[in-house]
């Protein structure tokens, strides 16, 4: 089979709007248009809903077992001992810093991982490298979390990632560690190529990950690419989600302090956006502040990292629920 790159706007499949996921409790939305939903008036708080739209408790009580709760997931399926989750989404939206900034929340200081590149258009991460969440620099308590960083999906032919590549990564064929190629695909001759991949080799939730501060910007080409995808992974069964980085930045009352960022007007729009670019409803898509300029941790900002990790792992739960066995090769 020809690899092509997914982003190239003249690849024709069919998408689909009415995509059905299973049940997990999505977190609570509150309708924007509520009566008391309005911005405040404070010269302070312009932008800023009196209402939030999600309810968080942002206590550090709250936080610290949810920090548990995470650490202590185990994938509901017997065979496999850690749930894989592919990270996918344009170059530069915050996919290894996602990785590094949750990571930092476990090592309880910012880490800041070789492999978070800087907002240029070339893709600074070209392996399939899997991070284990781990609890310690000494890596003695694991979470059940693979976090899977791949090369980010470009506009250019040569940038992106090919979805030929991208479904072999979620089929479990494709060796850890791979490099890709537009010219290479991974295919049977390919070393370290997993013939029959196990159900613990599967990707078992993807998480798209664009940026807030883009979200206008996206061609409408990686607005298709993106629904395909997810066309594709809908056929295979895999569940997904979205996060939405960058909120610091459409959000300055969210960037001062992270709990705001369910009472921003912008980041709710940026939100609406995010939905109807990847044609996917706002309650499955968490936004994020990845630690990437701070120095010190912070608690809202953790808090906020680590309901997106659990938001992604209640849809891990849901594949295993699916797939007992293994359904494809
Ligand atoms: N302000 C801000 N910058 C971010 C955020 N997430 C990532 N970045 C920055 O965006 C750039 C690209 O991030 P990176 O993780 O390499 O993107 P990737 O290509 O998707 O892996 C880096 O300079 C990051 O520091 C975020 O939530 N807020
Ligand atoms: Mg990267």
């Amino acid at each position: 089979m020809e690899p092509f790159t997914f982003a190239n706007p003249s690849v024709s499949s069919s998408t689909s709007s009415s995509f059905c996921f299973g049940t997990p409790t999505p977190p609570t939305l509150l309708p924007p248009n509520q009566s008391n939903n309005t911005p405040t008036q404070s010269a302070d708080n312009v932008g800023l809903l009196e209402t939030p739209w999600r309810q968080v408790d942002w206590s550090e009580e709250a936080r610290e077992a949810l920090m548990k709760s995470v650490l202590s997931h185990k994938p509901t399926c017997e065979s496999v001992s850690e749930g894989r989750v592919l990270l996918l989404g344009p170059i530069g939206a915050g996919k290894s810093s996602f990785i590094s900034s949750v990571q930092s929340v476990y090592s309880g200081r910012v880490i800041n991982w070789a492999m978070v590149g800087s907002a240029s258009n070339s893709s600074f991460t070209k392996k399939l490298q899997g991070f284990k969440i781990h609890a310690s620099e000494n890596q003695d308590q694991k979470t059940g979390l693979v976090l899977c960083d791949v090369m980010g999906l470009g506009d250019e032919e040569t940038a992106g990632l090919t979805l030929y590549d991208i479904l072999a990564v979620t089929k479990g064929h494709a060796p850890d560690r791979h490099m890709f190629s537009p010219d290479q695909p991974v295919r049977s001759e390919t070393p370290g190529y997993v013939k029959k991949p196990a159900l613990k080799d599967r990707i078992h939730c993807v998480a798209f990950v664009v940026d807030a501060s883009k979200i206008l910007s996206y061609s409408k080409a990686m607005s298709t690419t993106l629904q395909q995808l997810r066309q594709h992974f809908h056929d295979l069964g895999v569940h997904q989600v979205a996060l939405l980085t960058h909120v610091d930045e459409v959000c300055m009352q969210t960037a001062l302090d992270a709990s705001q960022v369910y009472h921003s007007k912008a980041v709710q729009q940026a939100m609406a956006r995010a939905s109807s670019l990847l044609g996917m409803p706002p309650s499955y898509i968490m936004p994020v502040k990845n630690y990437s300029k701070d120095l010190e941790l912070d608690g809202h900002t953790s808090t906020l990292l680590l309901k997106a990790v659990d938001h992604i792992l209640q849809y891990v739960d849901l594949y295993f629920k699916d797939n007992k066995e293994p359904v494809y090769m």
